[in-house]
């Protein structure tokens, strides 16, 4: 099955039921929060979320920046901002994301004049958390809510009311991320999504996923393989050569006593998935040009 099929396939249902279960909260709320991986902030997102939040103020979060390169997460939040879309990075797993509710208050102005011009009471924003499986929504609800919640409101079958999570005077979080679906429309970005994990691994082979990275990998970030492998310069070596090296660095080894580089192939992905590979972008900014 080609990558085309599978969207045919996928997409509609789960395009229909987002559509109408965001829809129909999206009234009560002031400010969508678009969360993304810092590491592919453009596959990780989807435009569907344009036809559910249409005129929406938003920020675009991006997570696990811890993960991400630097430099290159430095230059998406200029991009997106360039792009009249204010965004903000973030590792959510360390402390307190004390940096979000000081973002947030340029976003608030518009509103406060508006309340002030009719003559009403400040009221506070509400925010929704939207985004595509595993960029991190529950763990952002968590970190600001400064407590784990975002298990609980998400079980299935339970029918409630929504609940607000009061973030000082000015904000009020809606405690159920918003989810959108996936939006893979060619093989690469089948391929980053796999390699952050959300799409789950049986949708595309190992080995494609460990070239596809491998080939990315050499062209961006050559020496990554230096420290944990002691293979220096990628542009140097064959795809053969780069996994026979993990192989017998790792003692992957065939009966017979030839390197199983099927086997290195999977631990180099597994290596990236956890990180271990140093912190690496998979998507770079689009030529200013
Ligand atoms: N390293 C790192 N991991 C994170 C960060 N945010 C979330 N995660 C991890 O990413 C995975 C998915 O997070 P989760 O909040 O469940 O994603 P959701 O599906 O969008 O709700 C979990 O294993 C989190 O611990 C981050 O900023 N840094
Ligand atoms: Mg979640």
């Amino acid at each position: 099955m080609n990558n085309q099929q599978k969207n045919v396939h996928y997409f509609p249902g789960h395009m229909k039921k987002a559509l109408t279960s965001l829809s129909s909260f999206m009234k009560l709320i002031d400010l969508v929060v678009e969360v993304a991986d810092a590491r592919a902030p453009i596959s990780t997102r989807n435009p569907l979320l344009n036809e559910i939040a249409p005129n929406k103020p938003r920020l675009l979060f991006l997570s696990k920046e811890d993960k991400a390169d630097p430099a290159i997460t430095k230059m998406w939040i200029d991009y997106f901002t360039k792009a009249s879309l204010p965004c903000m990075s973030g590792n959510l797993k360390v402390e307190k994301l004390t940096s979000f509710s000081k973002r947030l208050e340029p976003l608030l102005k518009p509103k406060r004049e508006k309340e002030a011009k009719l003559g009403m009471k400040p009221q506070p924003l509400r925010l929704v958390i939207v985004g595509i499986p595993n960029v991190g929504k529950s763990t952002l609800i968590n970190n600001l809510a400064g407590r784990s919640l975002a298990k609980a409101a998400n079980k299935p079958g339970v029918t409630r009311a929504e609940q607000w999570i009061k973030l000082g005077n000015d904000l009020l979080l809606l405690d159920t991320p918003g989810i959108l679906p996936m939006n893979y429309p060619d093989g690469a970005t089948a391929v980053r999504l796999a390699l952050l994990g959300s799409i789950k691994e049986e949708v595309l082979p190992n080995d494609e996923l460990a070239l596809a990275l491998l080939g990315y990998l050499k062209e961006n970030y050559p020496s990554c393989l230096s420290s944990r492998y002691g293979i220096g310069d990628l542009r140097n070596c064959s795809d053969n050569e780069v996994f026979s090296a993990i192989a017998t660095k790792r003692g992957f080894l065939l009966p017979g006593g030839k390197a199983d580089v099927s086997k290195a192939a999977l631990c180099l992905a597994k290596d990236f998935q956890d990180g271990l590979l140093g912190r690496l972008s998979l998507e770079r900014v689009p030529d200013a040009r």
